[in-house]
């Protein structure tokens, strides 16, 4: 066996963690046959939960495991490692706006930023998961001047995921065969889903669902609003899905993208479809060579573009206001 990949995931206590260590464990991410260190963060208070998942990782005896490092330090945790799953953050509640979460997460990232910075691999892949996930990635970055901005990603994988899953059920085909769906903008609810560009079978998904209103409207609405439904059928926020769907992005990013087929990362800005430089916006990307870059060249028509500037607004809105917190923590 190779050596080992070092994997950091922060939030390693939580609900999502549960799922995303065992996913990453079974060897889902990085491939059935290479070793995985397991480094897992979580606060000082957290650390007896934590010691419990050690112990469950430990009974999976999960060949890929090499070893799991628990720690509250993230001098240790962010230690030459090669990948991160962001995840720790403080979560959404039921009726609770993204804006309340801003100012006490981006403070957060800040601090991780510059850890990543000290203790990481130059070349390590960092994955935003925790809510504002696009500002707290953009936060994160800012504040590790030494690592490249492309290595700093935001998860809207889980958008993309729930999209696929509507087609996949309103034309009632399995998932796989619906590809290249899209989500522009913001892991909020402005984000833009989008499947004028996605197939079924090759074909169309405007052409094979036949429907315009529903895929201008409710489609749209369904897929925005779906981290809210469930929370208010589960009394708690997506984890499950949002884990699998880390799993997805990072996976994408490690092995590549299919020719043909593309993916949705919050990813910065150069200004493609006239979105605004700098910010983390979801975008199609192809991935080749641990590279991702923006798929170019696909025809925005006046809906979309009007969906666009939308989201690409509470994006600089939203890095303007983290910028402040930050200011203001100096
Ligand atoms: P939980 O509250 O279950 O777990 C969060 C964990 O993070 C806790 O164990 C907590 O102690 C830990 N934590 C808090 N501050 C930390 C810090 N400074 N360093 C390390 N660990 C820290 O939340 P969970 O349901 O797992 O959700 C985690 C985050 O994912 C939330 O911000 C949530 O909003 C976000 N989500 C993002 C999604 C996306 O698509 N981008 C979807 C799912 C999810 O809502």
């Amino acid at each position: 066996m190779a050596s080992p990949v070092k994997v950091c995931v922060t939030g390693a206590a939580g609900q999502i963690g549960y799922s995303l260590v065992y996913m990453i464990g079974s060897g889902a991410v990085f491939g059935p046959n290479t070793p995985v260190s397991l480094h897992l963060l979580d606060i000082p208070p957290m650390m007896g939960a934590l010691e419990g998942v050690c112990m469950e990782i430990a009974d999976c005896a999960l060949p890929c495991v090499r070893d799991v490092v628990p720690t509250a330090d993230p001098a240790v945790a962010f230690n030459d490692i090669d990948a991160a799953f962001l995840v720790g953050a403080m979560p959404r509640k039921e009726g609770m706006e993204r804006k309340d979460l801003l100012a006490a997460n981006v403070k957060i990232f800040k601090v991780q930023g510059e850890a990543l910075d000290k203790y990481a691999k130059k070349s390590v892949k960092v994955l935003v998961v925790g809510n504002p996930a696009n500002t707290n990635a953009l936060i994160c970055s800012q504040y590790a001047p030494t690592i490249p901005k492309e290595n700093f990603s935001a998860m809207t994988r889980l958008d993309q995921n729930r999209a696929q899953a509507q087609i996949a059920a309103r034309l009632g085909v399995p998932v796989a065969e619906v590809k290249n769906c899209i989500i522009w903008g913001n892991h909020s609810s402005t984000q833009f889903p989008d499947v004028r560009h996605a197939t079924v079978n090759g074909k169309p998904v405007y052409e094979a669902v036949n429907d315009d209103a529903w895929l201008m409207g409710d489609f749209i609405s369904t897929v925005q609003k779906r981290g809210g439904a469930v929370i208010a059928a589960r009394k708690l926020s997506s984890a499950m899905s949002a884990a699998k769907a880390a799993c997805d992005h990072m996976s994408s990013w490690w092995n590549g993208t299919p020719d043909g087929q593309f993916v949705s990362m919050g990813v910065f800005s150069d200004g493609s479809y006239d979105t605004a430089p700098g910010v983390m916006f979801s975008f199609p990307v192809h991935i080749k060579d641990r590279k991702w870059s923006i798929v170019q060249g696909l025809p925005i028509d006046d809906f979309a573009k009007g969906k666009l500037e939308a989201t690409g607004k509470e994006l600089c809105e939203e890095r303007d206001d983290a910028m402040s917190v930050c200011a203001a923590a100096q």
